[in-house]
């Protein structure tokens, strides 16, 4: 209820109730960061073939790579705007739907503000299953120091897949 009065504002801020809204179904142990099913991107983002109504999870929309799209709809982020203060650990969880054998990922990277610097963090969450949507979930472990300048990116990189693969139901939280 508390988002409430958020419905008479700008679609920023909407997004930004989404994203900053404590679970508190599990005893205020995870803050969500980030949450998308990715039900009310078209239109707002530039027409991206990503954004596929052909298999979703939930709703009608989820993100697929396939033979002609290498990366899926990504989420960017600076840090410093996804949470004020320094995250130790975050657990990402989604839905993932690989259609023929292969090895497809789900990606979380860092990179620094400063041009052409090595990455801050990289970690490939790899999607195995085949002909099922399977629910991913890992825990990450943040640098010691991040810049809060630093951008985070989210996305599902076709890599080695065999045929489309989906992602719906995405979600990045702190965990303890
Ligand atoms: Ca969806």
């Amino acid at each position: 209820m508390r988002c409430f009065y958020f419905l008479f504002v700008p679609l920023f801020l909407t997004a930004a109730c989404s994203k900053k809204s404590s679970d508190e179904t599990a005893g205020q142990q995870s803050q969500v960061l980030v949450r998308n099913g990715f039900e009310d991107l078209d239109g707002w983002v530039p027409n991206n073939p990503s954004l596929t109504k052909e298999k979703p999870h939930a709703g009608q929309y989820s993100v697929k790579v396939d033979q002609n799209i290498e990366y899926g709809l990504t989420y960017i982020n600076q840090i410093g705007r996804l949470s004020p203060t320094r995250i130790n650990k975050i657990r990402l969880t989604a839905w993932a739907y690989q259609e023929k054998p292969g090895k497809a990922a789900v990606v979380v990277q860092i990179n620094s503000p400063v041009p052409n610097a090595p990455g801050v963090f990289y970690q490939k969450i790899d999607i195995t299953e085949v002909g099922k949507w399977t629910k991913l979930s890992q825990v990450l472990t943040m640098p010691a120091v991040v810049d809060p300048a630093s951008e985070i990116r989210i996305y599902l990189w076709r890599h080695e897949a065999g045929g489309p693969v989906y992602m719906d139901d995405l979600e990045l939280s702190v965990t303890p």
